[in-house]
């Protein structure tokens, strides 16, 4: 069976924008199994990318629920906008109520170039999982494909 990864985070963080760029990144064929899943072959293995639909949190986190077991989460909000953090808390607790469906969990702080830009960054301290900070638009595809595996 294929290994699966969950993308987590209210709408506009860079959820698409990120599988995009791994999408280009990968350097066999890929295919869409149905809307929303995307299976690449890296280092070979076979990842199925679940890019889960909805912009609050409540939603997205059910959505993820209905996705089944899963290998690991992504969490991801904008380091630009704190309340896309917040949110995320609220989409980690009730995805993760009665037994978190994924066996690891990693936030992803997105759109670092921007952050850069205007010169503050929203860290993550409230979330007890290990972070990345990453610029789903400017990060090269390889690096952002580590995020997969
Ligand atoms: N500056 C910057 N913009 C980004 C980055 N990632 C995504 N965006 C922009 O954020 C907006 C929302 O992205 P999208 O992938 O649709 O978010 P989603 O709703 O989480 O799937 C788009 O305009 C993207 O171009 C990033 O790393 N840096
Ligand atoms: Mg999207």
């Amino acid at each position: 069976m294929a290994r699966r990864v969950v993308l987590l985070g209210v709408g506009g963080v860079g959820k698409t924008t990120l599988i995009y760029r791994i999408l280009g990144a990968a350097a066999q064929p890929r295919a869409t199994l149905r809307p929303g899943v995307y299976r690449i072959y890296a280092r070979g293995e076979a990842i199925d990318v679940i890019d889960v639909p909805g912009q609050r949190a409540a939603e997205v986190a059910w959505a993820a629920r209905r996705a089944g077991p899963i290998d690991r989460a992504l969490l991801v909000y904008d380091v630009t906008r704190p309340e896309t953090l917040n949110a995320l808390e609220e989409v980690a607790g009730l995805f993760c109520s009665g037994g978190c469906p994924a066996r690891e969990v990693v936030v992803v702080g997105n759109k670092r170039d921007l952050a850069e830009e205007l010169g503050y960054m929203v860290e993550n301290m409230s979330l007890p999982y290990p972070t990345k900070y990453i610029s789903a638009l400017k990060d090269p595809p390889e690096v952002l494909l580590e995020l997969l595996l």
